[in-house]
């Protein structure tokens, strides 16, 4: 028996037990007869890894022999969740290690629970990149991952007294048995004109599934360059020596934990800047080692390089310094090559989240890259010159700096669109949003110049391996019965097959069965980690992503106050008509937001008040999950019935646990927003609930706000129950009910409140017809298949990467 990826490596039960045993007792050195848990799931993972690591060398001499086209994928973030299970259900190896386990006394689903989360991401930008690694691999597409091994990632949260407290994240304390540390791969970067730290490779295999390709993701650690750390020494000045080493290890010691938030320190400007110049001279080396004086024209035909948001798009300026300080290209060819290898994406359209470096923060920082930055703007707005003559209004929007004298700023957006061949939106309202109220200069620029596609949208996606084969084998097996085959976790179209099943009883009654088998699991999770008893017969509703105005938490805890009134007023025999339900709520605050913090203890109050409430809690209760994260989330979300996805509409570019939760046979609550509109189109509208403002409706919305527009009865009445004490000490909330006051809600709430709860009345109403219910699970199921990492990818090797699949073929 052989592993599908390795073709040395034996996968046979007794040579796994060997592998395993023989890591234990010589890589980890412990006692071959005596070991606990973790070293348990140590051994297995450096047994896995074994498997990896020679589909990883095998893929990469097949790439270096084939010289295909390679895709970069830049990313301050990967979101990577737990390796084991994953790299064991693409190396096709889950049943033979299960049962070679089980042999020696160990339970796989025991040993997955020993591994921490990769955390190094803040949400869906992340995670968009984890799922689009393993797509690439999957695809057998020629492309890596670049991007930051941050000691600590994203923080752990805890709730104290029901206010979010943040520890720090450790997930490395152990060793990490996934990444291969590369010594002999390394490079120099420089900061202050003069300061030099190493950059150090370490590499983490990306397997892909049902092939024999290996890819993976390449993350830099930072090291003091160890000369000038010696002549300090020589010359007897330790303290300086010592800063200088302490201030190389500092850039890759913690992810910023800001999500949609650009908060503008220096520490975060030089990891951006550390990863994109040892990315850009990784693929430099890369490029000229595969074919020694090859003309450097070649490079847009050999190399395409993604920017994820505007974090790395200082490699625009970065590549261009490579090619001429480095390799001496003149400007015009070396800009030439440079606009030809990016490509943008855009993830956010909130103002707050827009990348603006302060010049003299630039400046002082990375001189040369300042110069750079300046002369592409001097040459760019003599070309829009050309366009606009002397609009001095069209002249200052479309800039790459903003602003006079000491308050001038450096706008990264406008480099990367400027220095890219193509910036796409995530989801089709996004992009639409993108050129119109974003970019609309740009847009009309390039519209003159005879270039209309330069904009491009691209729906975002997940990948179905974690997010249904892994996370929710109950209702996979469903599936794989309808359906014949397992086929599905490779091409999700198939998932349109469902359909027919949809008035077949013994179906539906299976994916309720699956979704019982969820709920259950979920409960276990909420009683072993808080102690709170929750009824699986009632509807489970869940909104889990971070916590943030836009999203409206706020919306959910508010008309969860009103359900909470509405029944208190109710006698005993009128509640025991309502649809019963629990709602769960999770997601973290970035440490220095403030309102986000308040509503975090706000829905903590509010649920510690329900709960314990006897009149009520068999029909209400409020849950807050703490520590969201990928780990948990494939326990949270397989169980929704519903989940809420209720941004006010334009703001939230995509979304991609809204795709998530459907996957998983639940049904959305939401606004006419990001990728909800297209999941929509895709499963039908009446597998669906839509409420609140459309996009076109908002600005209309918001001025009949401000000018007074009285609020819902219902919402006069929740919002009185809070200020009145009900949930505590109410000066607590205040600011949170200030957020919503008229004038200052930004984000609608009250707008949109009576269309909330009425619409949350319409889901108690239907979820009363369980096989109706069932049904409608079943088909939007059945209409999720676009939603895949896998179509999103191979949409960005066709449109923008012009890159082909390059799969290695079987030796055996
Ligand atoms: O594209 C992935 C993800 C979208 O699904 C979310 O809608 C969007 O909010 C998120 N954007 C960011 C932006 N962060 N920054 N900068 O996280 O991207």
């Amino acid at each position: 028996i052989w592993s599908i990826s390795s073709t040395y490596k034996p996968a046979d039960k007794t040579s796994i037990q060997k592998s395993v045993v023989h890591h234990a007792e010589h890589t980890l050195a412990t006692d071959r007869y005596n070991f606990d848990e973790h070293t348990a799931y140590q051994s297995v993972a450096l047994s896995v890894r074994d498997y990896l690591v020679e589909s990883l060398r095998d893929t990469k001499a097949h790439y270096l022999k084939q010289d295909p086209k390679r895709v970069y994928y830049l990313s301050l973030e990967f979101l990577m969740g737990r390796s084991l299970l994953n790299s064991l259900m693409n190396l096709d190896l889950q049943k033979p290690y299960k049962e070679a386990l089980e042999e020696i006394g160990f339970k796989l689903e025991d040993l997955v629970e020993q591994e921490k989360d990769a955390a190094l991401g803040n949400g869906g930008l992340g995670r968009l990149a984890a799922c689009f690694l393993d797509s690439m691999a999957t695809l057998n597409l020629p492309a890596w991952g670049y991007g930051i091994r941050y000691e600590h990632g994203m923080f752990e949260q805890r709730i104290k007294d029901g206010i979010q407290v943040e520890y720090p994240d450790t997930w490395l304390t152990k060793g990490n048995p996934w990444e291969i540390q590369r010594l002999d791969v390394k490079y120099a970067v420089n900061f202050y004109g003069s300061e030099k730290v190493m950059a150090v490779a370490y590499d983490v295999p990306i397997p892909g599934y049902d092939t024999l390709n290996t890819n993976s993701l390449r993350l830099w650690s930072a090291m003091p360059d160890q000369d000038i750390d010696l002549s300090k020494f020589n010359e007897g000045d330790y303290n300086a020596a010592l800063a200088a080493r302490q201030r190389a290890l500092e850039i890759t010691q913690v992810l910023y934990p800001n999500d949609n938030n650009y908060a503008g320190k220096e520490l975060r400007l030089k990891q951006q800047y550390f990863f994109v110049s040892a990315t850009l001279q990784d693929v430099l080396q890369t490029f000229v080692a595969a074919k020694p004086g090859r003309s450097w024209e070649e490079l847009p035909e050999k190399v395409a390089i993604q920017l994820n948001d505007t974090h790395p798009s200082i490699g625009v300026a970065e590549l261009m310094r490579l090619l001429m300080d480095n390799f001496k290209l003149g400007w015009t060819l070396a800009w030439s090559i440079v606009c030809k290898v990016f490509a943008y994406t855009n993830h956010t359209v909130l103002p707050e989240a827009l990348e603006k470096w302060p010049v003299t923060l630039m400046q002082n920082l990375l001189p040369r890259i300042t110069e750079i930055i300046f002369e592409i703007n001097r040459r760019w707005i003599n070309e829009v010159r050309e366009v606009f003559g002397d609009d001095g209004n069209m002249i200052s929007k479309l800039s790459v700096i903003e602003g006079d004298g000491e308050y001038k700023m450096i706008r990264m957006a406008h480099l990367a669109i400027i220095g890219s061949q193509k910036v796409n939106g995530v989801a089709a309202i996004h992009a639409e949003i993108v050129k119109s109220d974003v970019f609309p200069q740009f847009v009309e620029y390039y519209k003159r110049k005879g270039i209309n596609d330069k904009f491009i949208g691209i729906t975002n996606g997940v990948t179905c391996r974690r997010w249904m084969a892994q996370c929710n084998p109950a209702l996979s097996t469903v599936i794989t019965k309808c359906l014949g085959s397992d086929k599905w976790v490779r091409d999700l179209s198939l998932l349109d097959g469902l359909k027919k099943f949809a008035n077949d009883d013994k179906v539906l009654d299976e994916v309720m069965a699956a979704k019982l088998e969820n709920k259950k699991r979920l409960a276990a999770y909420v009683k072993e980690h808080l102690d709170v008893d929750v009824d699986t017969n009632t509807l489970f509703d869940i909104q889990v992503k971070r916590i943030h105005e836009y999203k409206r938490q706020l919306l959910n805890v508010l008309g969860i106050i009103h359900r909470y009134s509405e029944l208190k007023k109710m006698s005993p025999a009128q509640r025991q008509n309502v649809q019963a339900r629990t709602c769960f709520i999770g997601g973290k605050a970035a440490a220095g937001y403030f309102i986000a913090k308040k509503i975090i203890a706000l829905a903590n109050a509010v649920g510690r008040v329900i709960n314990s409430d006897p009149d009520t809690n068999q029909y209400l209760k409020l849950v807050f999950i703490p520590n969201y994260k990928v780990g948990n989330a494939q326990i949270i979300i397989p169980a929704n019935d519903i989940s809420e996805h209720i941004s006010t509409a334009g703001t939230e570019a995509s979304g991609t646990s809204n795709m998530k939760f459907v996957m998983n046979g639940g049904i959305i609550i939401g606004t006419d927003d990001g990728a909800n509109i297209e999941i929509k189109e895709n499963v039908g509208e009446e597998n669906i609930f839509i409420f609140g403002a459309k996009c076109h409706e908002i600005a209309d919305a918001t001025r009949r706000m401000i000018e007074g527009a009285p609020w819902d009865h219902r919402l006069v009445n929740v919002v009185n129950m809070i200020r009145s004490g009900h949930f505590g000490n109410p000066v607590d909330f205040e600011p949170v009910l200030n957020s919503i006051e008229k004038g200052r809600d930004r984000y609608l709430l009250a707008h949109d409140f009576p269309a909330y709860i009425d619409c949350q009345e319409k889901v108690d109403a239907a979820y009363k017809d369980k096989k109706s219910w069932a049904r409608k699970c079943l088909n939007a199921v059945s209409g999720m298949g676009f939603f895949s990492t896998d179509r999103t990818i191979d949409e960005y090797a066709t449109k923008i990467w012009n890159c082909k699949p390059c799969p290695r073929p079987d030796p055996r």
